[in-house]
Formats: C-alpha cells, structure tokens, sequence
C-alpha cells in the first residue's frame, strides 16, 4: 500500500524536554515524561507519488511552504533514506486544534507523519521504531506515539524512542491564557537557553532526578508526589528559560495568577499542581473526581478543557484518507 493515513494527539510534559544534545539527531539532553490528550488529533494521510518532482504538503486544506513545507520534506527524506525509496509524497494533515487552543500541534503532527509515512514507504510499524522516527521531526512527537503516558529517554539514536508507563488516572485542566504578542518557537529558544542560560548545567541534572522521582511516583501510583514533581519541574524550566540573554519570559501575568490560584486550592484541600510550556497557557492537573471542581476555579483565567489520558497514534482506514 502505497498511501496510508494515521491520527496522532498532542502531548503534555509532566517532566520537561528543554535542550537537545544533538539537533540533526534531535537527541534530547534530558529524559521527559508526558500525557497523551484525548483530543485535538492530527490526522495526516501520505500518498508515495513516483512521478513527482517535489513534496508537497497541505494544512488544513490550504498548501504549505516555507519552514512548514521544509520540515515535512526534510522528515520525507529521512524515510526515503530509511526505505530506500526515491519516491516523493503527497502530505495531506487536518489539525483539529483550534488556533487559539495554543497547544503544539507538532507533537501531534510528526507523531502522524511518522506512522503514516511508515505505512506508506513500508517502515517497521512497531511503536518504538514510529517513536524514534517521530523524533526526527519534533522532540515531542517521539512522546505522542504512545498512548496515555509515555517517557522518553535521552539515549543515542536507537535508544532514544518513547516508552509507555503505568500512571494513576488523572485530568489535565488546560487553561487557555490570550497573552497576544508573537513568542519565540521553542526550538529557538531552547538553543539560546543551551547557549546562554547559566542555569542550564542545572535543568539538566535537577531534570534527570525528577524524572527518576517521577517513574518511582509512578510505580507508587502516587499522585502527590507526581503532582509535586510536575510543577517544580515546570516552573524550573521556565527560571531556566528567562536567564537567556537575551531573556525569554513565556509566563504572563495572567499565567502566574493561576500558578497563584492553583496553590490556593490546594492550600484550600482541593488537590492540583500546574504546568506550563513554551507559552501563557497553564495546564492544571487532578484527580478524575475532582477535575470540574478544578476547572471551575480556573474558568476566570481563560477557556478551559478538561482532558484525559489519551490514544497513541494509529493508522486509519482508508475511508478516513484526506
Ligand atoms: C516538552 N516542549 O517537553 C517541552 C516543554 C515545550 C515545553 O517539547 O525543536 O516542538 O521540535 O524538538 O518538541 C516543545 O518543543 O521542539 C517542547 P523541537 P518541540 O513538551
């Protein structure tokens, strides 16, 4: 078969990935450990093309190019050098996330890419090898492979793939934050904070721990411990993040009022810890049970949705193609 179609969710980090050891690898300096949503998938269909000249790749029904287009042809590349197939590919991706939802499309979109070019170039299938492809186009896709909850480890090139792990059932209450104001992409942002934070020596060993403490937390299906582990983890890459030079400061205002509130519920009894990634949107977690009575003290911040764990990517029928 040579066009093939697969469905991919977003992920979010419990223990962050900030800085690569190798970016033509996309060798993470760190481990990190993520939820898969439940919602707000790619979908992407690959058709292998032998009479064309070029990729090509559409969004959303509207034709890529640029940085966009130049990704998916660099990732095509490393299939056909995989494959040993000199075929080009027509990219066809729907992305379900709302614009305004600020959450990485691509996690999702690579994570899609991979599995379906890997069908469609005939590729080994198997989570693992669809993972360690994933990574090539996006570090966090490498986690979106998996279903629910996933670690990747730092590695080499074969060893650096995501690996599913038990976690207790939980909620990520996504707050969405309208801090206007175009940010920097995380790629660019993680190499100036490799380059320039004096702080980043620091996130690398503090993040090796906490991604120990966390797959013990884990094992232990102990939600405190993970809540714990997840926001100071989180709030340390953001300290990272802003002694760049020049700084990088991703929280708002807004975003820091919900770290504030999130605490204040806890203090209240109601137990919940915060994320945030490379934005002003904060992502609360909880307990299945108490995830509305969350969501409702946070609605004043922004939209809020309430996500669980989700799917890993999977191909889909050829009715669904794009
Ligand atoms: C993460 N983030 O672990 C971290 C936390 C954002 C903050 O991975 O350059 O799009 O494609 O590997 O994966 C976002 O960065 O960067 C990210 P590349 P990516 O989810």
């Amino acid at each position: 078969m040579t066009t093939a179609t697969a469905r991919a969710y977003p992920n979010i980090a419990l223990v962050k990935y900030w800085g690569k050891r190798d970016s033509t690898l996309m060798l993470p300096l760190t481990g990190s450990m993520s939820m898969t949503l439940d919602d707000f998938p790619t979908t992407t269909t690959v058709e292998r093309m032998p009479a064309a000249e070029a990729d090509t790749f559409q969004l959303n029904e509207e034709a890529a190019t640029g940085e966009s287009l130049r990704r998916v042809q660099k990732f095509l590349d490393i299939v056909r050098e995989r494959s040993g197939s000199t075929d080009f590919a027509a990219v066809r991706s729907r992305n379900e996330v709302p614009t305004a939802a600020g959450l990485a499309s691509s996690a999702s979109g690579f994570a899609a890419l991979a599995l379906a070019a890997s069908m469609a170039y005939g590729l080994p299938l198997d989570p693992a090898e669809v993972s360690r492809l994933a990574r090539r186009g996006s570090g966090s896709a490498t986690r979106s492979v998996i279903p629910h909850f996933a670690v990747w480890r730092a590695g080499d090139d074969v060893t650096s793939v995501a690996e599913p792990i038990d976690a207790p059932d939980m909620r990520m209450i996504v707050v969405v934050v309208d801090a206007g104001g175009k940010e920097i992409s995380s790629r660019e942002a993680m190499k100036r904070t490799v380059l320039t934070s004096p702080f980043h020596d620091a996130w690398v060993t503090s993040t090796e721990l906490a991604l120990d403490s966390m797959i013990s937390a884990c094992a232990d299906q102990d939600f405190t411990r993970i809540g714990r582990i997840t926001e100071t983890n989180a709030l340390r890459m953001h300290a990272t993040i802003q002694a760049c030079d020049p700084p990088i400061r991703y929280l708002a205002p807004q975003s820091v009022a919900i770290f504030d509130r999130i605490r204040e519920l806890r203090d209240a009894g109601l137990e919940t810890y915060g994320t945030a990634d490379a934005g002003p949107n904060v992502v609360a977690i909880a307990r299945p049970e108490d995830a509305d009575a969350v969501a409702q003290s946070l609605a004043e911040f922004g939209t809020v949705r309430v996500m669980a764990p989700g799917p890993g990517a999977a191909l889909l029928s050829d009715s669904d193609a794009l």
